[in-house]
């Protein structure tokens, strides 16, 4: 039986949370991410540890049939493979940034100036989108020390607090995209391998829906009842079941994480009380 093989960073900010979801997702491995290969317990699936930048390019080939990256790695390569699901973590943003003491109109204000990068893919386009004559200048790393070392007069990198570009001086003028890790897959993936895919990708959007989800229970006066249930709607409905004290229900919904701290203030101005709120371990949708 075929093995589903999926490449995972090495170390660096994708491998932890790529390893955590494979793991909610019922998939366990028999040993850490020291070794080149890991095979996975209870589910026909291989992980082979590479260098994010290497990935992209593993999965076109078919060395992995799928693959975590950040988007941006996704962007950057422009590799024949399929963007198969968002995962929502590693979120950040690929960004142009300036010494703060100089003045900024407009993307036109770049003209002329050399752009330090390790993405010179995705800021060409965007140059040539805005129809901006720059210099791009390729560097692999330490970009956000360019413009100090005199190397260049601006950076394109990735920005995700921002503190690193305070702390060399500059300042963020224009953001060109935002990132997040990606599932990327193979274009080409017999359908015994196609089928372990729907699989793990069926898990895996189970275990970002409950993440993205919560449980909640409360106690709610009859004469409101109805504009309660308006404020939380739930998939389907929410079940309504009577108290044992006279004029009151209890009210079982499901709540968007996004939607939770608005509504949990407009159920307690509505009345409602005894209010829970549980995680969700998964969500089958
Ligand atoms: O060794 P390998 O090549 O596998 O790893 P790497 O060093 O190239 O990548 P790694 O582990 O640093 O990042 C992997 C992916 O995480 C990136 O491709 C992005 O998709 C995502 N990601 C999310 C980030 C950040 N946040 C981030 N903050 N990648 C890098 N940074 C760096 C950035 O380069 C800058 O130096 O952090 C600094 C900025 O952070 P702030 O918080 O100061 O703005
Ligand atoms: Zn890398």
């Amino acid at each position: 039986m075929e093995k589903l093989r999926i490449a995972i960073q090495k170390s660096g900010r994708l491998s932890e949370k790529s390893l955590e979801l494979l793991k909610e997702a019922g998939i366990s491995l028999n040993n850490g991410s020291r070794k080149l290969r890991s095979v996975a317990q209870y589910f026909p699936l291989e992980v082979i540890y590479l260098r994010d930048d290497d990935i992209p390019q593993y999965v076109e080939d078919g060395v992995a049939h799928i693959g975590i990256v950040g988007e941006n790695e996704y962007a950057e390569k422009e590799c024949a493979v399929d963007l198969v699901e968002r995962l929502g973590y590693s979120r950040c943003r690929l960004s142009i940034a300036i010494p703060k003491s100089e003045s900024y109109e407009s993307p036109e204000s770049l003209n002329g100036k050399r752009i330090a990068t390790s993405y010179p893919v995705i800021l060409g386009k965007y140059l040539g989108e805005h129809g901006i004559k720059a210099d791009i200048h390729v560097l692999s790393g330490s970009v956000e020390l360019a413009p100090s070392i005199g190397v260049a007069e601006a950076i394109f990198d990735i920005v995700s607090s921002g503190s690193t570009l305070i702390s060399n001086g500059l300042k963020e003028v224009e953001t060109v995209m935002k990132s997040e890790a990606v599932v990327i897959a193979n274009r080409n993936l017999d359908e015994e391998v196609k089928g372990l895919l729907t699989d793990l990708l069926f898990r895996i959007r189970s275990v970002l829906a409950a993440s993205n989800n919560k449980y909640i229970l409360l106690n709610a006066p009859n004469d409101h009842l109805q504009e309660i249930i308006d404020v939380i709607p739930g998939m389907k409905s929410p079940t309504i079941m009577p108290l044992a004290e006279e004029g009151w229900s209890s009210v079982h919904s499901v709540l968007s994480e996004k939607a939770f701290w608005a509504v949990i203030g407009q159920l307690r101005e509505l009345g409602a009380q005894g209010i829970l709120v549980i995680p969700i371990e998964k969500m089958i949708i």
